[in-house]
């Protein structure tokens, strides 16, 4: 008989929810896997403006139902992404009936009726909303990302999104969700903007740390002084799309079918010492979410180089644990 491997839910039960990253594929193809180890879920794609409202007024729900109901039938909680961001957002948000880019008013009042439609569709149903996605600019010695929606709307849109989710959902706890999020440039900028907003008495509760790392970066170091500084805001901090590349970000290879037994036993170290300083970090980790479930697939076998392989998570291409996972589920204490 096949001997049961533990699982990420149980052994982190205490700790913080654990979450996988499905799109309307993978939630078949892996669902015996997301269903046994996880207890949250999250849509890659499916919950993002362009889906849900590709035109306007015009809402599609059929896939992010479905995931919704997966969740229930399956006791999985719902983290929702995203509700604003610049990317994945449907063109006809910015333009007007002949074309032109519209007017600061009407932007704000479509970004109130996304948000509106969409949180109350699924009220008590997604525990935490990304409410403001990645409005930092990588830029060092810019403050926000350029965009349609600072360009047309200033940057009361931000603080205008977590109103309208509030209002909408008042039990959900709304994020600012960002990568790079462990640079210490970026990280300032990040605490920066979400303590300008609590200072203005914005609802938002925590700071999504979006986690697309590498076996190489960043370091231990600078992920916990970010914890520590969103932490430091009494905000609840959430890693919400996890996974560990195998190639630095400079590495563009594509000479490799499997990863190198270098790259595994690096990968497995900062596993390791990742899930450890999370559970140090327990009272303000709410809940750790990867972008996918496993190696067979990840949004990384397309970025940054399109069509190069990576493994990026804690189980194979077969559904298999790695190494890896049981690094991230041996735990130490007694
Ligand atoms: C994330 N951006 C997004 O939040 C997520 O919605 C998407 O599926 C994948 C990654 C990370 C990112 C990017 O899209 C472009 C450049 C850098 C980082």
């Amino acid at each position: 008989m096949k001997k049961e491997i533990p699982r990420l839910k149980e052994v982190f039960k205490d700790d913080f929810k654990i979450g996988a990253a499905v799109n309307k594929w993978t939630l078949h193809s892996a669902k015996d896997l997301v269903t046994t180890q996880f207890n949250s879920i999250t849509a890659e794609n499916e919950m993002k403006p362009e889906m849900l409202q590709p035109e306007e007024g015009e809402f599609d729900f059929d896939y992010s139902d479905q995931l919704v109901s997966f969740a229930n039938e399956h006791n999985l909680g719902v983290r929702g992404h995203t509700l604003v961001w610049h990317n994945q957002c449907p063109n006809w948000m910015f333009k007007n009936e002949s074309g032109q880019t519209v007017d600061r008013e009407r932007l704000l009042k479509r970004m109130d009726q996304h948000i509106e439609t969409v949180v109350s569709r699924y009220v008590n149903q997604v525990y935490s909303w990304d409410v403001v996605n990645e409005v930092i600019a990588d830029e060092e010695d810019r403050f926000l990302r350029q965009s349609q929606w600072l360009e047309l709307a200033g940057e009361e849109f931000i603080e205008r999104a977590f109103h309208t989710a509030n209002k909408a959902d008042p039990n959900a706890t709304l994020f600012y969700n960002d990568y790079n999020e462990s640079d210490p440039i970026k990280r300032d900028k990040i605490y920066k903007l979400v303590k300008s907003l609590l200072e203005k008495k914005v609802p938002i509760h925590g700071v999504g740390m979006q986690a697309h790392w590498n076996i190489h970066t960043p370091s231990i170091e600078h992920i916990q002084q970010a914890i520590e500084l969103y932490a430091s805001l009494g905000l609840e901090v959430q890693i919400t799309e996890m996974d560990l590349s195998v190639f630095s970000w400079e590495d563009k290879r594509t000479d490799l079918l499997a990863p190198t037994k270098e790259m595994l036993a690096l990968q497995e170290r900062r596993y390791e010492q990742m899930f450890n300083l999370f559970r140090e970090y327990r009272d303000v980790i709410s809940s750790v979410t990867f972008w996918g479930a496993a190696d067979d697939y990840t949004w990384l076998s397309n970025f940054p180089v399109k069509g190069r392989k990576n493994w990026p998570f804690l189980f194979d291409e077969y559904f298999n644990p790695k190494q890896s996972f049981w690094k991230v589920v041996q735990k130490s204490e007694g």
